[in-house]
């Protein structure tokens, strides 16, 4: 049977734009899936969008629409947004759709037949942005929101709880005996903490706003949202309506989350599964957040960077390459035009592309753009570079299996720059002045091709379209949509293919002006 695996990433707030740290998230979720497909994995990935709560029916009032004109719009957006940014979601879930009502209030249904949810007051003090209960003592020193530090309103009405104590014992047991439940490590121990201090009821249910989903027999309660928001991870999995596919992709692989709510899904997530009698998931990954100058990019610190017009201006792959590459998975990582520009002029226009560019012109020059039969022919360096060329995709595995992702990449781009030395050490324009070096410079010219297909193989959960372009410019046989991880074998790439004409991926970008001024001057287009 193929193994399958199941990735998540958060369901974003419609509130706001979302921003390029949002599609932080979303990238290195969409890497992780193409990897795992690559690998020959049946994968199911998963993202949406969050849409009830306070703060959005207000948002609708304001603007004189109700709240699910207002979202569909917002939400509109961000499927427009994962489009062009060539994110392979297999489905998108809308907490506001039918189906998933029905999982949420089905599942309130069952714990609380279980007594594990239970009716009684709920006191406490509010912030409508965050949608966060905040006790007196976590205020700041103006008495606001510790997150925000706008007003928090007090509470109280009836509402109904779930026993979150009834499970910290065994929540911390679990994660425990399971390092890799929650990682990095660093939140791991963050969340141990957390729940040593023992772990109260929680609150799930409202009654001041009705933009959400009625708790069932009880309609003038709505279903808080994180009791909604969390549960929308069982919902297109057939959690209801189709047992066999629930049944090969719970539990999740992999819960995809910016860190500030790891503790939600660490947490308040296990317990309602295990109220459930459901297998957890099996990783829990807290990644960083993409920082401004030290401060988290966000909508009211008003220093966001739109992805979409990131996208115009220097395409989708160059993004991903950015965000993968420079930032370490679990780490914060700072995001700047500057250094964005400087990685594709260095790693994407010079080493991948001059590396593709030159190969095949040598290729059309030299040999009319065939893939002559060496017939015997070799030079002393070629050993070095086939040898090369298999450890760096046995570290490209092993990385991407451990999820280090960047590391991955540098992997990748190592093996580039490996390549390109193996032009400077064969020099085949001399090779090609020696009519008896014949065959040596059929094996040279070869040798770079193959070099290129299995660098297209390791480009594509990273760069889908680049990856693809270069299958394309080599000419390569068959759909590269069916190409897998175990086709990075050495000596795939059959003698006689014509290549293609070399178009330039990456035109290189010339800046005008200095540091954070410095302005694109878009000589070439972009790919
Ligand atoms: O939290 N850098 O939604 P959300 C990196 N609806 N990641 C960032 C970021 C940044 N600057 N800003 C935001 C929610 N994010 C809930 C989730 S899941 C059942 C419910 C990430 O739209 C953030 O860390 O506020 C989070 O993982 C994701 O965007 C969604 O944030």
């Amino acid at each position: 049977m193929r193994k399958s695996f199941y990735i998540t990433t958060p369901i974003y707030y419609p509130s706001a734009k979302l921003h390029i740290g949002h599609a932080y998230c979303t990238t290195l979720a969409d890497t992780m899936a193409r990897y795992k497909r690559l690998a020959g994995y049946d994968v199911f990935f998963l993202t949406g969008s969050d849409e009830h709560g306070q703060k959005i029916q207000r948002t609708a009032e304001k603007e004189g629409v109700t709240p699910i004109a207002y979202v569909d719009g917002i939400v509109a957006g961000f499927q427009k947004l994962w489009e062009r940014l060539s994110v392979s979601n297999d489905d998108f879930i809308r907490t506001s759709e039918e189906r998933h009502i029905k999982v949420v209030q089905e599942i309130f249904r069952r714990i609380y037949e279980k007594g594990d949810i239970y009716k009684g007051e709920y006191k406490g003090l509010y912030c409508t942005p965050c949608e966060s209960y905040w006790t007196n003592l976590q205020l700041d020193d103006n008495g606001c929101c510790p997150d925000c530090h706008r007003p928090v309103e007090e509470v109280a009405e009836e509402a109904y709880f779930f026993r979150l104590s009834n499970y910290a014992d065994r929540l911390l047991q679990h994660i425990e005996e399971n390092e890799d439940f929650i990682q990095p490590v660093s939140r791991r121990n963050e969340m141990i903490n957390f729940i040593k201090q023992g772990l109260e009821d929680l609150c799930i249910s409202r009654t001041s706003f009705d933009w959400g989903i009625p708790v069932p027999g009880d309609e003038k309660h709505v279903i808080y949202v994180w009791f909604d928001a969390l549960t929308n991870y069982l919902t297109p999995i057939g959690f209801l309506d189709d047992a066999e596919k629930f049944a090969k992709f719970w539990p999740a692989d992999i819960h995809l989350v910016g860190k500030e709510i790891v503790r939600f899904h660490s947490i308040i997530w296990p317990c309602i599964l295990m109220a459930l009698d459901l297998p957890l998931p099996k990783q829990i990954y807290g990644h960083g957040w993409l920082v401004v100058k030290g401060d988290k990019m966000s909508k009211s610190k008003g220093n966001v960077v739109d992805p979409l017009l990131l996208i115009d201006e220097f395409g989708a792959d160059a993004i991903r390459y950015f965000l993968l590459r420079e930032i370490n998975l679990g780490q914060d990582g700072n995001f700047s035009r500057d250094a964005l520009i400087t990685r594709i002029n260095a790693d994407l226009a010079n080493d991948l592309g001059n590396l593709l560019h030159r190969t095949l012109n040598m290729i059309g020059k030299f040999q009319g753009g065939i893939l002559v039969d060496p017939a015997g022919g070799a030079t002393e360096f070629d050993e070095s570079l086939t040898a090369d060329a298999k450890t760096a995709v046995d570290n490209y595995t092993r990385e991407m299996d451990v999820r280090a992702l960047s590391d991955a990449v540098k992997t990748a781009w190592n093996f580039i720059g490996r390549a390109s030395k193996y032009i400077d050490e064969t020099a085949p324009w001399a090779l090609a002045k020696d009519p008896a070096k014949k065959g040596a410079l059929a094996a040279v010219l070869y040798n770079l091709a193959e070099s290129l297909r299995i660098i297209s193989i390791m480009v594509a959960p990273i760069m889908p379209t680049t990856a693809q372009k270069i299958h394309e410019q080599l000419n390569l046989p068959g759909d590269f949509a069916a190409v897998r991880l175990s086709d990075a074998e050495w000596g795939k790439t059959p003698l006689g293919l014509t290549v293609g004409t070399p178009v330039q991926l990456f035109p290189r970008i010339e800046i005008e002006g200095e540091g954070k001024q410095a302005v694109k001057k878009n000589k070439g287009k972009k790919s």
